[in-house]
């Protein structure tokens, strides 16, 4: 572990805490929010530089993420997908990625969350995936950053450079 923070904040009950005058149907619905901040773990000590945030919002049945990387080389894509656990420093501790269907007809960009990035002349990167689902709690645990732009069809994107663990879904 390099540092990292987790936090994760289930805002609907803060705001109806902070703004007891709201009504409650107003926040019922509540918007779970997960962070992630790392990496947690570098596979690749030609990435030792890099910095990741990564920030999840679910609300009403659909979730967006996104991760935010620096210290990248300049210009290049990299793949990015959450996997389904944490981070460990054994690669493939993260296991496979989440997949929120097995349903081989919805194609896997729509039931797996993709963040691939592109780095700037600076080497920063940002990329947001919306999703039409939530996480189930305990089965996504981790985005991590692979050395090739993701396949489309497989969803394969080379080694595993750094994971940033993150308790998606609480
Ligand atoms: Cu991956």
């Amino acid at each position: 572990m390099k540092g990292n923070q987790m936090s994760k904040i289930r805002t609907g009950v803060a705001a109806a805490v902070v703004l007891a005058a709201v009504p409650t149907t107003a926040v019922a619905a509540g918007v779970l929010v997960d962070h992630g901040h790392g990496p947690t773990v570098v596979h690749d000590t030609a990435y030792d530089q890099v910095k990741t945030q990564v920030h999840a919002w679910s609300s009403d049945g659909i979730t967006r993420v996104r991760l935010m990387v620096t210290g990248l080389p300049a210009g290049q894509t990299f793949g990015a997908h959450v996997h389904t656990r944490g981070c460990g420093t054994d690669p493939l501790a993260s296991g496979g990625h989440y997949q929120h269907s097995t349903d081989a007809t919805v194609p896997l960009a729509d039931r797996e969350v993709w963040l691939d990035v592109t780095s700037d002349e600076q080497g920063r990167g940002v990329a947001t995936t919306t999703v039409p689902w939530a996480f189930v709690p305990g089965t996504a645990g981790s985005v991590v950053i692979h050395a090739l732009p993701t396949n489309p069809t497989t969803g394969a994107a080379g080694a595993r450079l750094a994971c940033t663990t993150v308790e998606f879904g609480g």
